[in-house]
C-alpha cells in the first residue's frame, strides 16, 4: 500500500495546499542540542542525534520575553521600532479604548439596576481588543469568546446596535432578542455569533480560515479566546487542525489573568499559552496586551504571516482583568481590592497611550475632558432609544429552530405558554408588566382560542 508520504508527493495533498508550506519547523532547545553534538539524523525522520540524555521544557530554559514598545509612562523602549502609526489612526485607537469603558460603565449599572439580564465588561483589556482589531482587515472573519465588542465596535457596529442586542429588542437583527447580552454576531462585520460554551470557536476558526483559504480570499479567520479557554481540549483539537490542514487562522489569547476565580498560574504549569504554539509548529509571539502599539505591531505581522504562509499564527496578549468576570461574579471574594487598583495604577492601557499621544502633540486635557462627556451623552442617548423600542412578538422565541413543519415539541411548548400566559398573564403583576415590552403584548398566546 502506498505510504501517506508517496500520495501527497504525488499531489494529493498538494492539490489542495496552494500556498508552499514553510521551512519545517525546528525547536530552539533541539536546534541548540543539535549544534551542540551533531552525531547525524536519526532515519526516515531527519530528527537530530544525541548521546546526552537530556529532558527539556518551557519552564526550565526560562520564559518566552514579552514584546512590548510603550514603557509604563508612554515612551518608546529604548531599542524598540516606532510603528508606523499616524496622528489619525493613535487618536482613534484612544478613542474606541475610551468607548469601551463609557459602554461598560453603563450596561453594568443597568444589569444592576435589572434592565438587562447580564452583562461582561472589558475593563483593564481595551488596549488589547482595540488594537488587535485595528490591525485586521475588516472583513477577516472573526470568532471570539465573549469581551470582544471593541471589535465590533471598531469596525463601525452602531451603539444602537450593542444596546438592541443587549437588551434584546426589536432591532436585535442577529439573535432576535434570544441571546443573552453580549453574544453579538453580525454578518456585515464578518463576526460569528458568540456561543457560550468555551473554545468551541477554536476549531471552528481552523475551519474557517481553510476555507477562506480555499476561496482564495486575501483574508484570515480570527479566533479570540481567554487563557482559561486554553484549558478546553477544543483548544489542542483547533491549533493541531489549523497547524496541520493548515489553515491561515490568526490565534488570539487573551490572558487577562483569570478564568473567572481561577487564577491563570492554576490555569497551566508551563510557560503560558504561547509555549504551545511551538509544539504545533505555529509562529507564536507573545505581547505586552497593555501597550497598544505593541499588540497592534505584533498583530499586524502575525495577519502578515497568516497570509504569507497560508498557516496559523498565535499571539498571546499579557493583560489583567480589572473588573469581575461578568455580572453574576464578586471578584473580591478571590483577590484583593488593593491588587486591583495596583494594576489600575501601574499599567494602565489607557494612560501609557495617552501619555505618547501627549509627547506627540497629538492630544490635550480639553479633548480628553471633551471625549469623555461626549462618549457617555453618546452612550445614554443609545441606551434611552433602545428601552423605549419593542421586543420582537413573544412567539418569534419558537422560530428559526427547524425547518419545514413544525414539530410536536415545539408545539406542546408553545400550547403551555398559551395556557400559562391566559392564567396568568393579565393578572399576575410582574407577568402582565414583562408581557407590554413585546411587540403584540403578548396577545398571540393571552388571546389564543
Ligand atoms: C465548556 C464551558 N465550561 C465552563 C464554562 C463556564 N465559564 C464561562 S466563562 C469561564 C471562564 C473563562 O475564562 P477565560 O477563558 O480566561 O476568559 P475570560 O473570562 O478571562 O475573558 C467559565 C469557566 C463555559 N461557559 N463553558
Ligand atoms: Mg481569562
Amino acid at each position: 500500500m502506498a505510504s501517506l508520504r508517496a500520495i501527497a508527493r504525488r499531489g494529493g495533498r498538494r492539490a489542495l495546499t496552494a500556498i508552499p508550506a514553510p521551512p519545517a519547523f525546528v525547536p530552539l532547545q533541539a536546534r541548540r542540542l543539535h549544534d551542540q553534538v551533531n552525531h547525524g539524523t536519526l532515519p526516515h525522520t531527519g530528527l537530530p542525534l544525541t548521546p546526552k540524555l537530556e529532558f527539556f521544557n518551557s519552564v526550565a530554559s526560562g520564559p518566552i520575553p514579552t514584546f512590548r514598545v510603550l514603557d509604563g509612562e508612554g515612551r518608546v523602549l529604548e531599542g524598540a521600532e516606532e510603528p508606523e502609526i499616524d496622528r489619525e489612526l493613535a487618536r482613534r485607537l484612544y478613542e474606541n479604548m475610551n468607548l469601551l469603558p463609557a459602554l461598560d460603565n453603563l450596561l453594568y449599572n443597568v444589569q444592576r439596576q435589572g434592565k438587562i439580564s447580564f452583562y461582561m465588561t472589558s475593563y483593564g483589556e481595551e488596549a488589547s481588543i482595540i488594537g488587535s482589531a485595528a490591525a485586521l482587515d475588516n472583513a477577516d472573519e472573526v470568532l471570539g469568546q465573549y469581551r470582544e465588542m471593541g471589535v465590533l465596535l471598531w469596525r463601525g457596529y452602531t451603539l444602537d446596535s450593542v444596546m438592541a442586542q443587549c437588551l434584546g429588542n426589536q432591532e436585535d437583527i442577529a439573535t432576535k432578542g434570544r441571546q443573552m447580552p453580549v453574544h453579538f454576531g453580525s454578518p456585515t462585520h464578518h463576526f460569528m455569533t458568540i456561543s457560550s460554551p468555551l473554545a468551541t470557536q477554536i476549531p471552528q476558526a481552523a475551519g474557517v480560515g481553510y476555507a477562506l483559504r480555499r476561496m482564495r480570499k486575501p483574508q484570515i479567520a480570527v479566533c479570540y479566546f481567554g487563557e482559561g479557554a486554553a484549558s478546553e481540549g477544543d483548544f489542542h483539537a483547533g491549533l493541531l487542525l489549523a497547524s496541520t490542514v493548515p489553515s491561515p487562522t490568526l490565534y488570539f489569547a487573551r490572558n487577562n489573568g483569570f478564568a473567572i476565580s481561577t487564577p491563570a498560574a492554576e490555569q497551566y504549569h508551563g510557560d503560558g499559552i504561547a509555549s504551545r504554539g511551538p509544539g504545533y509548529g505555529i509562529d507564536t509571539i507573545r505581547v505586552d496586551g497593555n501597550d497598544v502599539l505593541a499588540v497592534y505591531v505584533a498583530v499586524k505581522e502575525a495577519r502578515r504571516r497568516c497570509l504569507e504562509q497560508g498557516r496559523a499564527v498565535l499571539v498571546e496578549a499579557m493583560t489583567y482583568r480589572v473588573g469581575h468576570h461578568s455580572t453574576s461574579d464578586d471578584s473580591f471574594a478571590y483577590r484583593s481590592r488593593a491588587e486591583v487598583e495596583d494594576r489600575k495604577k501601574i499599567d494602565n492601557p489607557h494612560i501609557r497611550l495617552r501619555l505618547y499621544l501627549q509627547s506627540k502633540g497629538w492630544w490635550t486635557a480639553e479633548e480628553e475632558e471633551e471625549l469623555k462627556s461626549r462618549l457617555k451623552k453618546e452612550v445614554l442617548t443609545a441606551f434611552k432609544r433602545a428601552e423605549k423600542l419593542k421586543r420582537f412578538p413573544l412567539e418569534t422565541m419558537f422560530g428559526d429552530i427547524y425547518a419545514g413543519e413544525e414539530p410536536w415539541n415545539i408545539k406542546e411548548q408553545k400550547e403551555e405558554l398559551a395556557r400559562l400566559l391566559k392564567k396568568y398573564g393579565n393578572t399576575w403583576e410582574p407577568w402582565k408588566n414583562e408581557l407590554q415590552k413585546f411587540e403584540n403584548n403578548g396577545k398571540e398566546f393571552t388571546e389564543k382560542s
